[in-house]
């Protein structure tokens, strides 16, 4: 009778998938268990490489999902789609050490624990193979945080390798956010309960190959979790974030609107007037609006869309493109509009203003889908 099931989320994990699979078969003797991976179709064919293995090896099955990218989505559905009593998360890239995956079945099945879990800060772990002093130091801040906040007492809530009872999760799988890649965190501060946890120290290695996927300030993705519980519900986090970027890019757009009239062409500024003929304006306010799409472009894809971020030169000017070219309608309704209500002698400030307010939502709505979404 199926025992356990282990969820590996993937992304560009093709070289690591036969050694995972190897050493998932070696910690798990006498078990019976299953690995699912969950690959967001990954351009480098780790699904591919993970049915090959599959259709030799049962135990081994495979979720290729399409158009969507997110690692604590992908362990949701993973832990989800498994018929499995007792499930596990764990990355696929081999830094988690499959030997602990007995010990934590272990005190489930014992049944004085809820959760199990491996922490990279408990007494006895380590992070020196890791060889990224930077992120230890980053991790231990985002943890005292989310002790602070969240009154979850772990050496390591942002761990990404846990185990629980399939129950637990389902019960409360609807009301996880999946935003971000903190999932424990997640469970834990939503499930009301509290859950007796069990920690296990980690000895967190490097990759074995390939680069990592969420190299970012653990800080930031931390707060948006925060965010997420809190005010999620009622302004949805991406829209926050696209929201706040977008104030950003209106400052930018201002500023650089200064610059052209007031500092290169050093027009005056005059009730709510710059002392130029219309086509200055408009040249100059295109110009602004240009550098504030760029701004947002950048932003947004670091911080609003980092689970989905395009990386690498060609991928990067092909989104930059796209973007310019769903916001270009939003451009143009911003120039437009802007105008005409300078026409009106609206205040300069509020024609502006106008002119963004109506891009920004234009915006949001396309480029989440052809930038960043399913068509991206
Ligand atoms: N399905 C899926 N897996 C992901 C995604 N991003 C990262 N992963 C996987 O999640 C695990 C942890 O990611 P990794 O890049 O190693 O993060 P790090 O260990 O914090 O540097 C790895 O197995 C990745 O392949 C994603 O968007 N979708
Ligand atoms: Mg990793």
């Amino acid at each position: 009778m199926l025992q356990l099931s282990v969820i590996l989320p993937t992304y560009n994990e093709r070289a690591n998938i036969a050694r995972m699979v190897e050493r998932l078969d070696a910690a798990l003797q006498g078990y019976a268990w299953e690995a699912i991976f969950v690959d967001d179709n990954s351009p480098d064919g780790t699904a591919d490489v993970a049915r090959t293995i599959a259709r030799e090896d049962p135990r081994i099955r495979v979720i290729e999902r399409i158009g969507r990218r997110g690692l604590a989505s992908a362990a949701i559905e993973g832990m989800c789609a498994s018929a499995a009593p007792i499930v596990a998360v764990m990355d696929a890239d081999g830094q988690h050490d499959p030997v602990l995956l007995p010990q934590m079945y272990e005190a489930l099945t014992s049944g004085d624990y809820d959760v199990a879990y491996a922490s990279r800060f408990a007494e006895g772990a380590s992070t020196e193979a890791w060889g990224r002093p930077d992120r230890v130091k980053a991790s231990g801040i985002a943890n005292a945080i989310a002790r602070r906040v969240t009154g979850v007492d772990l050496s390591d809530p942002m761990s990404g390798y846990f185990m629980l009872h399939g129950t637990t999760l389902r019960a409360d799988a609807h009301r996880l956010s999946g935003v971000g890649f903190k999932i424990l965190l997640d469970i834990l501060a939503t499930v009301d309960r509290p859950l007796r946890v069990k920690e296990f120290p980690l000895n967190f290695a490097a990759r074995m190959d390939g680069e990592s996927k969420l190299d970012r300030t653990v800080v930031f993705e931390f707060l948006i979790g925060l965010y997420d519980k809190w005010l999620g519900r009622i302004i949805p986090t991406r829209f926050a974030l696209f929201g706040t970027v977008g104030a950003l890019g209106v400052l930018v757009q201002f500023a650089v609107l200064w610059l052209v009239l007031s500092v290169i062409l050093r027009e005056r500024f005059v009730y709510g007037h710059w002392a130029v003929g219309e086509t200055t304006f408009t040249i100059a306010n295109t110009i602004a609006a240009f550098a504030a799409m760029t701004f947002n472009f950048v932003l947004n894809n670091e911080l609003t869309y980092a689970d989905k971020r395009l990386r690498g030169l060609f991928p990067l000017i092909k989104g930059w493109a796209k973007f310019g070219l769903t916001c270009s309608a939003g451009i143009l309704a911003n120039i437009a509009s802007a105008d005409a209500l300078k026409r009106m002698h609206v205040n300069d400030v509020v024609a502006v203003l106008v002119g963004i307010v109506i891009a920004s939502v234009w915006n949001f709505a396309l480029s989440s889908k052809f930038v960043w979404g399913k068509y991206g």
